[in-house]
C-alpha cells in the first residue's frame, strides 16, 4: 500500500541568474510542512540566539545550525564551530535537507553544516561573500521557507553592479562555479506572503562543504 496520498512533486525547470541556479518551487506544500516539523526538532535541540558581530552589533537575524559545524559570530569574530553556544554539538542535518543537496548540488561529497538564518519581518542581510570553507569548488545551497524575501546578487568584487530576485517559501538556489564568491543578501522580508510558519517570517537553510 502507498503510504501517502500526495502526487509525486513535479520540479520545477531551473533558472540561471547571476551563475546562480534559481529552482523556483523545488519544494511543493506538503514538501515545505515536513521540512518546517524537521527544523521544528532541530531548533528544540539547538535553540535559534541572536549573532553580535565583531565589532558588537547585533544581527537582525537569528540563526542556529545543524551538521558537524555550526556558523557562529560573536566578539571574537565569525567562525564555524562544532558546539552551539551552549556547549553542545549540533543536531545531524535532517535526511530530507540531505536529499535536497544531493539532487541539485552536482557534487560527491556530503554537507558537513547546515546554516539556519530565521528572518522576521525587519531582518535583512548585508551583501557578503561565503569564503570561510576550504574548497571553493563546493558550492552553497539555499533552500527558501515562509515569506518571500528579496535576494540580491553582486560581482565577485565589491561595489560592482546588482540584480535582485525574490526567494519564495520552497524555492532552492545552488551558488557554485564561477558565481560561488559572489556577494549577495537579502534586502527585506515580505511580510504576510506565506502562511508555513504560523508566526510569519522566513527561514533560509544554507549547505556547505566546510572542510
Ligand atoms: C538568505 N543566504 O537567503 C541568505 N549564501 O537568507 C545566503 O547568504 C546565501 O542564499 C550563499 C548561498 C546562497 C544563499
Ligand atoms: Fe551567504
Amino acid at each position: 500500500m502507498k503510504e501517502s496520498a500526495d502526487p509525486p512533486p513535479i520540479r520545477p525547470v531551473p533558472q540561471q541568474i547571476g551563475g546562480f541556479v534559481h529552482y523556483p518551487g523545488w519544494l511543493d506544500a506538503p514538501e515545505q510542512a515536513a521540512l518546517r516539523d524537521d527544523l521544528r526538532g532541530v531548533v528544540a535541540a539547538a535553540p535559534l540566539f541572536a549573532p553580535v558581530t565583531p565589532s558588537g552589533k547585533a544581527m537582525s537575524v537569528r540563526m542556529t545550525s545543524a551538521g558537524r559545524f555550526g556558523w557562529v559570530s560573536d566578539r571574537r569574530g565569525y567562525r564555524y564551530s562544532e558546539t552551539h553556544p551552549n556547549g553542545r554539538p549540533w543536531p545531524a542535518i535532517p535526511a530530507r535537507v540531505l536529499d535536497i543537496w544531493q539532487a541539485v548540488a552536482g557534487t560527491d561529497r556530503s554537507p558537513d553544516c547546515c546554516l539556519i538564518n530565521f528572518y522576521d519581518d525587519r531582518a535583512k542581510m548585508g551583501l557578503h561573500q561565503d569564503r570561510d570553507e576550504a574548497d571553493f569548488t563546493q558550492p552553497v545551497v539555499s533552500i527558501s521557507l515562509g515569506d518571500d524575501a528579496l535576494f540580491r546578487i553582486g560581482a565577485t568584487t565589491r561595489g560592482g553592479p546588482t540584480q535582485s530576485l525574490w526567494l519564495r517559501s520552497g524555492d532552492v538556489l545552488v551558488m557554485g562555479g564561477a558565481a560561488r564568491l559572489r556577494f549577495h543578501g537579502i534586502d527585506r522580508i515580505a511580510r504576510g506572503t506565506s502562511l508555513l510558519l504560523p508566526n510569519g517570517g522566513r527561514l533560509n537553510l544554507t549547505l556547505r562543504v566546510v572542510t
